[in-house]
């Protein structure tokens, strides 16, 4: 065979599952979800370029043309040895090399508050529920330097059309596990477990990606396995990695960064040049690994898809 498909080993297909609960999880979920049968899954594409050792990791995705504009990418080595994950270190170049207590498999995720249809289910079932894509994003973090990143995931509204919110429901509260004797970092005193939110119409936003891999494989556990939220026009830490929780919610959830210093990081957080964090400005930005520095834009460069989101009156 030229062209083989190679499937990750929890893709299931109906007639190839391997335990029945893991099937009945499956076939619930998918009529909670209103679909009649699995092949309504049928569109998402097969990925196979992938060498051998890391085709276990592939989640089959569709590239979206839309997102992918033809920017220069972020070296993948690079972005993978610098990240921002607290619960083991805030060292950005070490916590690759501190996750390997971490267990991402099972990993159970419970989606409920104010729905009509509350979830608790396995990642890699919801995974495996959803049509993948890549999108190419630009990256902010709020320290002052950026990237540029495909990312493999599905927009948050589809999931949120599935568990159909009640009209109360007026945030999403996104919340990281919590589980000290894995991330040594959460031995530390901060406010565990990291929480961070959305309004609702920023969670319905076309950009406001549920993020399940990046450089077209799974994600690597420093990156936030085994899923992560990434919303572009805001500042990196408005995704919260390693989710196991996303509530549906009345009031304006209270996150971890807000918690620590409501000044330097508040709910909203879109990228804006011209408002600098307390500390430093935010008028520019390291493109990290290439030595230069440009011109932060506002909205991270997405005015265009949401500035509409924040017109006053
Ligand atoms: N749970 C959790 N999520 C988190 C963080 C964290 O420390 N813990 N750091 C945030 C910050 S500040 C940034 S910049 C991004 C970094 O994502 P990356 O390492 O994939 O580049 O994750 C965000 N999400
Ligand atoms: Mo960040």
């Amino acid at each position: 065979m030229a062209h083989i498909i190679i499937r990750p080993d929890w893709y299931l297909a109906e007639k190839e599952a391997t335990s029945e609960r893991v099937y009945w999880e499956r076939r619930k979920f998918l009529k909670q979800l209103g679909y009649g049968g699995a092949s309504a899954l049928l569109g998402m594409a097969g990925v196979s370029s992938m060498g051998a050792a890391e085709a276990k990791a592939v989640y089959p995705y569709a590239r979206n043309k839309d997102y992918n504009p033809g920017w220069p990418l972020t070296n993948e080595k690079k972005a993978s040895t610098w990240n921002n994950f607290y619960e083991f270190t805030t060292s950005k170049a070490n916590v690759h090399l501190m996750v390997d207590k971490f267990v991402i498999d099972p990993w159970r995720i419970d989606i409920g508050g104010l729905v009509e249809n509350p979830l608790k289910i396995d990642v890699r079932e919801l995974i495996g529920m959803m049509p993948l894509e890549e999108r190419v994003y630009r990256f902010r973090c709020v320290e002052g330097w950026s990237m540029v990143v495909p990312w493999t995931g599905f927009p948050l509204s589809k999931l949120i059309e599935k568990v159909k919110p009640k009209a109360e429901a007026k945030f999403v509260k996104f919340t990281t596990f919590n589980r000290p004797d894995q991330a040594p970092g959460m031995r530390r005193g901060y406010p565990w477990p990291y929480v961070e939110g959305l309004r609702m119409d920023e969670a319905m936003h076309p950009l406001t990606l549920v993020t399940t891999g990046v450089y077209g494989k799974a994600l690597p556990k420093q990156f936030g396995a085994p899923i992560r939220m990434i919303v572009p026009w805001k500042y990196g830490y408005k995704g919260g990695k390693s989710i196991e929780k996303i509530e549906f919610v009345a009031t304006q959830p209270k996150t971890f960064w807000e918690t620590l210093s409501p000044e330097e990081y508040p709910f909203e957080s879109n990228v804006d040049p011209a408002v600098p964090h307390p500390r430093w400005s935010q008028a520019t930005e390291e493109v990290i690994d290439t030595g230069i520095r440009i011109r932060t834009q506002k909205y991270n460069g997405y005015a265009e898809q949401v500035a509409k989101l924040y017109a006053k009156g």
